[in-house]
């Protein structure tokens, strides 16, 4: 298949100029509104920027015999071939090249939302047209998923939080993930460390803490009102980092979230990061995310990779809330399955669970 990319006013020009080019067996492949500068850059336009292609496989025997169709005058109304790509975002014609809906269906399969779909696919065929398809679909499928991920979040590196509490539906790996990020601060930076935590309500939570806490020789506060919160931070004021456990609860109920927000005073230096657990239904994820929105950094902690291969409910929760992913936690081992979320590591994981590599 020859591409073409043909930047244009309107789609009726781009059927026109791309049967001008390829003749009338030519597909449109996709399209997308752009700005182009003029004048110096003074002023922009509204342009459609439109993938065109035509099969170079020969034609198959049956319409060769049919010269009479070759030579009939060319009536725009009769192309059938050149058509215009349908309206709904994330929808391919069936005769774009393989390569294209191969990643399509992957996406689909994923479960990315179609304007994800959208914005990922424009960017893979954009590349794969230039680069003439001479890399592999996953490599250049990375790349794409990397500059979307940095076009929405920068690399900029989070403000730092001493306090950082942890927030989430029973189970997704609060404990588990806070006692990797404090083993994370005392064993790679040397960094004196404390935990609180207000997770009074599971039993045998406390203890859980207490077994990692008591390996890394950190002290555990536990906190049932605002009275012990003040005395735990008063005795650790000395400490680098104080990790904050919580307990587990149904936060798909609004009360929850507020009743657990009530235990910590207001207007404390506390870095609230939401976990999302990627083996939930991303509908339920959907719904704890805007719950918790109101009291949450804007920093998520994404649990549990390593049991599934479906990342699309991690770019959608990225898409519909701008959070950035700040760690991404792959195991149940303290302190080493967790990895801090860059988004190049993202992206290479991204793509091999959306291709079908471990
Ligand atoms: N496979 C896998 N399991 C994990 C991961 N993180 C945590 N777990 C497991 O998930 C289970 C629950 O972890 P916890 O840390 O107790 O979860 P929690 O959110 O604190 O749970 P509650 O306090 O009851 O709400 C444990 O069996 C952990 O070992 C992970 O990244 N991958
Ligand atoms: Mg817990």
């Amino acid at each position: 298949m020859r591409m073409k990319k043909i930047t244009v006013d309107s789609m009726p020009e781009a059927v026109a100029k791309v049967r001008q080019d390829f003749g009338d067996e030519a597909v449109i492949l996709h399209s997308r509104p752009v700005k182009v500068r003029r004048w110096f850059g003074l002023k922009s336009v509204n342009k459609l920027e439109v993938y065109a292609g035509i099969d170079d496989a020969p034609p198959r025997k049956k319409e060769r015999t049919r010269p009479a169709e070759a030579v009939k005058p060319v009536v725009p109304k009769e192309v059938k071939a050149v058509q215009a790509p349908e309206k709904a975002p994330g929808v391919l014609p069936a005769s774009a090249p393989a390569p294209f809906q191969s990643i399509s269906a992957a996406l689909k399969a994923q479960e990315v939302n179609a304007r994800v779909e959208e914005e990922l696919m424009n960017r893979f065929m954009e590349k794969w047209y230039e680069e003439k398809g001479s890399r592999p679909e996953a490599a250049v499928l990375e790349d794409c998923i990397g500059e979307w991920l940095e076009a929405r979040h920068p690399r900029a590196e989070a403000a730092p939080s001493r306090m950082i509490q942890l927030v989430g539906q029973t189970g997704v790996g609060k404990t588990t993930t806070l006692a990797k990020l404090g083993a994370r601060e005392m064993l790679r930076r040397k960094k004196s460390i404390a935990f609180f935590t207000t997770d009074t309500f599971r039993m045998g939570a406390v203890d859980q803490l207490n077994t990692y806490a008591s390996i890394m020789e950190a002290p555990v506060h536990v906190i049932y009102d605002q009275a012990d919160y003040r005395e735990a931070v008063a005795q650790s004021g000395t400490h680098d980092y104080v990790f904050i456990d919580s307990a587990g609860r149904n936060f798909l109920h609004e009360q929850t979230v507020e009743e657990a927000q009530r235990l910590l005073p207001a207007g404390e230096p506390i870095k609230t990061v939401l976990v999302l657990s990627l083996t939930a239904k991303y509908k339920d994820m959907k719904e704890v995310a805007e719950k918790f929105l109101p009291y949450i950094s804007n920093e998520i902690i994404i649990t549990k990779a390593d049991e599934t291969t479906s990342f699309g409910a991690l770019l959608n929760i990225i898409d519909e809330f701008s959070l950035r992913v700040a760690f991404v936690t792959t195991g149940q081992e303290v302190p080493e399955d967790i990895e801090s979320a860059d988004n190049k590591w993202l992206a290479a994981k991204i793509a091999g669970g959306t291709l079908g590599e471990k």
